[in-house]
């Protein structure tokens, strides 16, 4: 009896101690050492897609997944729930169920990159040591870049909503239900954004839930875009252009959202060609596309970023200018393509193949061509299909004039790409549709 509570007080003891010293070590003693030969950094649309993809060839173990967030979601939904179209439980799915089942999710954020020494820390103190890297962290969202907006958005049934995240989705078709007579604003920021169409598809379906329900009269839609044109593909602005006109849409371009007044109900707005400018709007909706930049973590590792702090890659083959074993895909890249899921899709075998090339110790030769896709919804069930490349000139998959407003169009934004997402991108199965668009334009 005795030697078994002695037993028990020692192991007490050591146990007591254990904790003591985890309580007092430093995150180097307590956190993990992880070691693998691909290290994926973001497990949104384009980290996931590679993963499965190289974790299918490589086998159990070899591909770790860095990614903090629970859910993983689809955020071209967003659009069509900001227009009670789709809600938000469409548009997520936990994470542990899209993550390659072969690759290793380490649940964590990444908190500093040493490209040379191939090692990236974690948020909770892990070391991860790499012989490849695939940064995929898509980009980050500065709502608190405008003075008064995160509290404007934090007014329950307030007048203020914003497309762009989960968290604020689902103000944007409540403050429609609610809006009755006024002024409704949409706006576009003074920076990189992704989907650059979005800030816009929200404003046509807004002004389409309008007509139906009969406000549209009592209504003024604006479009404050920093921009200086509707959008950068002039064949889809020249389309865009029409619809505004047609719809009595009123587009200030070069106008810039920098502060709302969450109690007025007001905005200030600077021309960006004189900023001296400003104009107070009053507004009876707000919906406000923040501006957005590369995450924090990587602009503070000047040598893997450009001036601007996204990844500095080779915009044909999306491999790094610096460090050869770094590739990135996605919204984090500097590839100055329309930051989109589409690309992510065309990008995912370039990256996937000049990964594999570099690993057996070949030149990448894979090619990105800048393609990018906008479904540019127009209301309850129309959508202009934007698609084209790095010289912004069309690359259209169907043999169809796109830049007309079609249906379609939408019931391919609303019910065909979801699945496609979920189903075939996510698992490494979807390049984008540049071999359907080859086919469909074939001379019989
Ligand atoms: P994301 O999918 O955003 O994934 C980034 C991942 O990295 C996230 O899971 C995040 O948690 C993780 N991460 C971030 N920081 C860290 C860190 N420090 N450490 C580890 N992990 C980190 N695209 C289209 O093609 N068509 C559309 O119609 C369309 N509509 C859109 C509408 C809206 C409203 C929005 C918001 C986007 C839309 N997009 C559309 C754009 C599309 O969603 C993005 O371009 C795409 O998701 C980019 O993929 P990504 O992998 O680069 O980044
Ligand atoms: C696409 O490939 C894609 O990524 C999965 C999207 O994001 C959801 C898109 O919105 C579009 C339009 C494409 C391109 C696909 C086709 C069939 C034109």
């Amino acid at each position: 009896m005795n030697s078994i509570r002695m037993c028990n007080v020692v192991r007490y003891n050591l146990l007591k101690g254990d904790i003591l010293f985890r309580g007092l070590a430093t995150s180097s003693v307590l956190n993990d050492n992880h070691k693998c030969q691909v290290l994926i950094v973001g497990g949104g649309a384009g980290g996931c897609s590679v993963a499965a993809k190289l974790s299918n060839k490589l086998g159990k173990g070899k591909v770790i997944i860095l990614e903090p967030a629970e859910n993983h979601y689809y955020q071209p939904m967003f659009t069509l729930i900001g227009g009670g179209i789709k809600t938000l439980n469409d548009s997520f799915r936990p994470m542990s169920t899209v993550l390659p089942a072969l690759a290793k999710w380490v649940k964590d954020s990444a908190a500093k990159f040493e490209p040379e020494n191939n090692i990236v820390y974690t948020e909770k103190g892990d070391k991860i040591e790499y012989e490849f890297l695939l940064i995929a962290t898509g980009v980050q969202l500065n709502y608190n870049k405008i003075p008064g907006l995160v509290e404007a958005l934090s007014i329950p049934k307030g007048k203020v909503c914003s497309n762009y995240s989960p968290k604020y989705v689902n103000r944007t078709f409540e403050a429609l239900q609610a809006f009755k007579a006024g002024d409704a604003i949409f706006t576009f920021p003074n920076s990189p954004v992704k989907c650059p169409g979005a800030p816009q598809k929200i404003m046509y379906i807004a002004d389409h839930y309008l007509r139906k329900t009969k406000k549209r009269h009592h209504a003024n839609v604006v479009y404050n875009t920093s921009l200086a044109v509707l959008f950068g593909v002039k064949h889809y602005a020249d389309a865009l252009w029409k619809v505004v006109d047609k719809r009595g849409i009123q587009v200030n371009l070069r106008t810039n959202l920098i502060e709302v007044l969450p109690t007025k109900n007001q905005a200030i707005f600077e021309n960006l060609d004189n900023p001296q400018e400003k104009i107070t709007l009053d507004f009876e909706l707000l919906h406000v596309t923040p501006p957005m930049s590369a995450p924090d973590v990587l602009a503070a590792c000047k040598s893997l970023v450009t001036d601007t702090g996204f990844v500095d890659v080779n915009k044909d083959t999306m491999q790094h200018t610096k460090f050869a074993n770094v590739f990135a895909i996605g919204d984090c890249s500097s590839s100055p393509n329309s930051k989109t899921a589409a690309s992510v899709a065309a990008q995912s075998q370039v990256v996937y193949k000049n990964m594999l090339a570099v690993m057996n110790g070949h030149t990448p030769m894979k090619v990105f061509d800048g393609y990018a896709s906008c479904p540019l919804v127009t209301g309850y069930n129309s959508c202009i299909l934007a698609e084209f490349d790095y010289s912004l000139t069309p690359l259209e998959t169907f043999p169809i004039d796109q830049s007309k407003e079609r249906y379609s169009m939408f019931i391919m934004k609303k019910d065909i790409m979801p699945p496609l997402y979920w189903h075939l991108l996510l698992n490494g199965l979807w390049n984008g549709p540049g071999f359907a668009r080859k086919c469909m334009h074939l001379k019989w």
